[in-house]
């Protein structure tokens, strides 16, 4: 059965923060989405489209998204994986025209997520159902909480735990100091039993990186998350072999191509497509799917829509990894939808309704629209 595409439209979120959140790039001082709905045969769907950097971006993908529309109407949303990689293969070359292609697929990310949702509606499935062969899908997922350090250590950890999440996520890359202030914060609320992951969002050069995954690894940490600019796989390998991390990434990663290349990695422990950024759900999932044995854990730091799309993949994948929980405040994550929610065993269920499983607030979006 054919789904032609009959609209696409757009809806620019942000909600202000009480406080900044440092990045080792940038900070960040307001939340901001854009929700993208596509619809097919009177059924629609809902998808998210990241915007985080810079703060103008939602200028750009508006404009990206417009440009898009004439390509979208009358395609076909019954196979989105199929509708995806020729919409990227059409584009791969003014992309690289443009030097854009990762607003591209940032684009596509939101439009790709949309569909699965309308289709999972169409269905009356859940994503994760419809994803891969359709079996051995799990009913949980675990969490890891997020964006704990530089600043908030103590009361961010203490937030994960009072969650029930069964791991945390430092960010590191600020120097020495600053970093062991963190790993020490997190270890005197926790203990040392606590798995903890160190992302250094591509902040160290190979010696520093060796150093510092060589002392972090002292503190127990168990992934190292872009310890190194993420498009040099062979400094990779060799900060994995001289110092044995286990590395994990992929949120700076674009298009199938780099992905097949990045899993080729035997130190990658975790792969990290954003369903909302670099690859759709639809490539996110075929990327769980490749040879190798990294394990399925996406990036997330986006709004509901995101969070719904990750739980799905991971309940899908062969190899499960960890759902990313950003623990600090974002309200177009937790008051826009009902539908998703961590247990008190710091699992999420995956949600059983059609599609992503949201239902949307209509005056709260409004709120913040
Ligand atoms: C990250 C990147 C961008 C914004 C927030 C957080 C980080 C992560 O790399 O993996 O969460
Ligand atoms: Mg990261």
């Amino acid at each position: 059965m054919k789904l032609p595409i009959d609209s696409l439209s757009v809806r620019v979120l942000s909600a202000p923060l009480r406080e900044q959140v440092p990045m080792s790039f940038s900070a960040l001082t307001e939340r901001r989405s854009v929700l993208v709905t596509v619809g097919a045969g009177g059924v629609t769907g809902t998808g998210e489209t990241w915007v985080n950097y810079p703060g103008w971006a939602w200028r750009e993908r508006l404009a990206t998204l417009d440009g898009l529309r004439p390509l979208l109407i009358g395609a076909d949303a019954a196979d989105p994986a199929a509708l995806m990689s020729g919409l990227a293969a059409r584009l791969h070359g003014v992309a690289r025209q443009w030097g854009a292609p990762g607003p591209l697929w940032q684009a596509l990310s939101g439009i790709d997520m949309a569909i699965w949702d309308l289709l999972g509606h169409v269905h009356g499935r859940p994503v994760a159902d419809l994803l891969g062969n359709g079996t051995a899908t799990a009913t949980r997922v675990p969490a890891y909480g997020s964006g704990v350090g530089p600043t908030g250590v103590a009361e961010l950890t203490e937030r994960a735990l009072e969650l029930g999440l069964t791991a945390i996520k430092i960010k590191v890359g600020f120097g020495e100091e600053t970093d062991l202030t963190t790993i020490r914060g997190v270890r005197a609320v926790a203990g040392p039993g606590l798995p903890v992951f160190a992302d250094a969002n591509q902040a160290w050069d190979p010696a520093t990186a060796r150093h510092m995954c060589t002392v972090l690894a002292e503190h127990g940490v168990a992934w190292f998350e872009e310890p190194l600019a993420g498009d040099r796989p062979d400094d990779l390998a060799a900060l994995a072999a001289a110092t044995g991390a286990a590395i994990a990434g992929g949120e700076n990663v674009y298009g199938a191509p780099a992905y097949a290349e990045l899993m080729t990695l035997p130190a990658l422990a975790h792969v990290q497509p954003d369903p909302s950024k670099t690859a759709g759900i639809s490539l996110s999932d075929e990327i769980g799917r490749m040879p190798g044995t990294a394990k399925l854990s996406p990036h997330c730091y986006g709004g509901a829509a995101t969070l719904a799309a990750s739980v799905h993949l991971v309940a899908a994948a062969p190899r499960p990894g960890w759902i990313e929980l950003d623990l600090r405040e974002n309200p177009l994550r937790t008051d826009v939808a009902t539908g998703l929610g961590v247990g008190s065993d710091g699992f999420i269920p995956v949600p059983t309704g059609p599609g992503l499983g949201l239902t949307y607030d209509r005056r709260t979006l409004d709120r913040y629209t």
